[in-house]
């Protein structure tokens, strides 16, 4: 087994500021939590679902309008990587940070990783993979098929026993609106958080990317991310590592206290 980075790697003035007692405890976090399970992001460098294939024609109404069994099949592709991933120390870092200190979890992921580390009620701002429904009257469907090993099969979608409708992924498209009632909750939790751990995400997509402006001023925010993005400047400090090696580190610190 792996030992857990010690919270010296972590800054002297972050190891100092976290070592106070934390009530309300908020991890944002986006596509770079799961990148050391093996799954893609969307814009990291080469890697990122985004370089690869167009969001376009794969990720919008107007895509699942043209072309519904391409959009299918590289969702049940996508699936079945999720499938073959494991949480890493990251997701469960964040469970023992909620089992000790009440934590709450907001994601723009639509895995299930967080779930299968332990975390529990994660608001998923962009849906799930593992909730499909009909595309017409919205009822939930169950998955019968395997999912397949190539990205652009396309795989017919299938029917609503309801109303004959065509069954769609459960995850949010640009263009869609995010449920207000999930916003809701994810602005209320930052609105009121005293720590917000803002982990593996560019910072790009809104509304989600806005949430971090709902943060208190005199809250503590905490960038986890190798890369510099649009939410660095507006975090308190910046921990330039992955999320697996950072947040078992922050979450000792945190729990020390606990
Ligand atoms: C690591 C790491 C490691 C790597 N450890 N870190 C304002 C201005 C301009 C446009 C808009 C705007 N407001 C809204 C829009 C339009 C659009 C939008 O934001 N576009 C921008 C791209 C410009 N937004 C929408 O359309 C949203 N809906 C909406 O606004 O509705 C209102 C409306 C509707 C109709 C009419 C009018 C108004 C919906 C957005 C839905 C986003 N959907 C996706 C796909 C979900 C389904 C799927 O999975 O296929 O969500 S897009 C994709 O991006 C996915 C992600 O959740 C989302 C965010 O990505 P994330 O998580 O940040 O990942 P990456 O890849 O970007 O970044 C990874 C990071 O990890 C990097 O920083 C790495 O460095 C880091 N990293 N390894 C830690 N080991
Ligand atoms: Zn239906």
């Amino acid at each position: 087994m792996e030992a857990t980075p010690s919270p010296d790697i972590l800054s002297a003035e972050l190891r100092q500021s976290l070592s106070r007692r934390f009530e309300n405890i908020v991890v944002f976090s986006g596509a770079g939590l799961s990148a050391d399970s093996g799954i893609p992001t969307f814009r990291s460098g080469e890697n990122g679902l985004w370089s690869e294939f167009n969001p376009a024609d794969l990720a919008t109404p107007d895509a699942w309008k043209a072309n519904k069994a391409l959009v299918w099949g590289w969702y049940e592709w996508r699936r079945g990587l999720i499938l073959k991933a494991q949480p890493n120390p990251g997701h469960l870092a964040i469970a023992q940070l909620q089992s000790t200190l009440n934590a709450n979890a907001i994601t723009q992921n639509v895995d299930d990783l967080h779930e299968r580390a332990g975390v529990r009620d994660v608001l998923h701002l962009h849906g799930s993979m593992f909730e499909p429904r009909c595309a017409i009257c919205g009822l939930s469907h169950s998955f019968a098929q395997s999912p397949p090993d190539a990205p652009l099969r396309e795989i017919t979608p299938p029917q609503c026993p309801s109303c004959k409708g065509a069954v769609r992924p459960g995850v949010v498209w640009f263009g869609e609106q995010l449920s207000r009632a999930v916003m809701g909750r994810a602005e209320r939790m930052i609105a009121a958080c005293d720590l917000l751990l803002v982990v593996g995400t560019s910072g790009v997509v809104y509304p989600a990317a806005g949430l971090v402006a709902h943060a208190p001023r005199t809250a503590t925010a905490v960038e986890i991310n190798p890369a510099a993005t649009q939410q660095s400047g507006r975090t308190d400090y910046v921990v330039r590592m992955s999320a697996s090696q950072a947040l078992p580190a922050v979450v000792g610190l945190l729990t020390q206290h606990g």
